[in-house]
């Protein structure tokens, strides 16, 4: 196979750096130019836009620049061609950062102290165990499970649940539809880690939140997403932190991003916003990956972390 050309369609992202770093071992086009042209068989994307891959007659590979792919189905003239997800070492490690950050930072109160502190108010809550705290992964793939045993490590009782059986050790693990409510009931803190998918879209509502255990050393449950925002509904996470279904939210995705500046997610005391930074695409981390996935696949080896179409992840 010969040594394939590369289209570059990001969206919302700088192009500039993959750029530079994919054009040193292969020619790259940058979208918008690129539209039909039959000398690329690789297109990496994030966001493209809708019909730009069926337009390219000879594609034999898509590269996302995340771990998540919807932003690729998206696209309702997908060619058949394999679709390759990131997997990294620096990726997990982010994510593995953010969710060890916020778990710890609403076990340890963090929002209670930043609200004394702006009041001056020197008082001390009583501390509890991590033991006594479960924090319940929804989504146990590469960065649930990364995540999961750093949890563990830290003395966390930790919960999985997953679309098909995925045993760990230390971890009590639930599967499908039969096991969201078990699930639900044995956690305290919901980490959100699942891929959007037509069945994964607004899982996160009211109904889910009300299962989640309250009578807890937390003093309520907790709610992390940083998954995708349309896992969630917005107005349902609002309503549970008003009628206190939810003690406490920290949030890296929205139904809609940028989030609104009209959105009350922004103001509300008791979340935390972050602007889906939660883990990062470095290309000087990811680039190395692909074009060592592309140059394997020139020799006849075959593509790695490839996404399952009919799963749509
Ligand atoms: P994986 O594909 O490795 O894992 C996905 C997990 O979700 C699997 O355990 C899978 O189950 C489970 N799952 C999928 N569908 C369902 C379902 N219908 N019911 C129950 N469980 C389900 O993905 P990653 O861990 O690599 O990434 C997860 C997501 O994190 C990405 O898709 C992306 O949306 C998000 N992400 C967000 C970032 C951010 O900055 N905010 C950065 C990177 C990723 P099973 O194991 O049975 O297949
Ligand atoms: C991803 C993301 O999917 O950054 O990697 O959201």
């Amino acid at each position: 196979m010969e040594k394939g050309r590369i289209l570059l369609a990001l969206t919302g992202i700088h192009p500039g750096r993959w750029r530079e770093l994919l054009s040193a071992e292969r020619e790259v086009v940058l979208e918008p130019d690129g539209a039909s042209d039959p000398s690329i068989t690789y297109a990496v994307v994030w966001k493209q836009r809708p019909n730009l891959l069926s337009s390219l007659p000879n594609l034999r590979a898509v590269f996302s620049i995340g771990a998540g792919v919807d932003h690729i189905f998206a696209d309702p003239t997908l060619p058949d061609v394999p679709i390759v997800k990131v997997v990294a070492d620096n990726l997990t490690q982010y994510m593995t950062e953010y969710v060890v950050w916020r778990v710890l930072d609403h076990h340890r109160q963090g929002m209670l102290y930043r609200s004394q502190q702006q009041k001056k108010i020197w008082h001390e809550p009583p501390q509890r165990p991590a033991g006594d705290i479960s924090v319940g992964i929804m989504g146990l793939g590469t960065l649930g499970r990364a995540a999961a045993s750093v949890l563990l490590s830290l003395g966390f009782a930790v919960n999985g649940w997953s679309r098909s059986e995925r045993p760990m050790k230390g971890v009590s693990t639930y599967a499908g539809e039969a096991g969201l409510v078990p699930f639900l009931n044995a956690t305290d803190i919901l980490v959100v880690l699942l891929p959007l998918t037509p069945q994964t879209q607004g899982v996160i509502n009211y109904g889910v939140l009300k299962e989640l255990r309250k009578r807890n050393g937390l003093g309520g449950s907790v709610l992390i997403n940083a998954g995708r925002g349309k896992l969630q509904k917005d107005a349902d996470i609002l309503r549970a932190l008003e009628d206190g279904t939810l003690k406490e939210a920290s949030l890296d995705v929205f139904e809609v991003e940028p989030l609104p500046k009209t959105s009350r997610l922004w103001t509300h005391p008791k979340v935390f916003v972050t602007p889906h930074a939660a883990a990062t695409s470095d290309p000087v981390h990811l680039v190395p990956i692909m074009l060592r996935q592309m140059a394997a696949f020139e020799r006849g080896g075959k593509l790695e972390n490839v996404v399952d179409r009919d799963a749509g992840y």
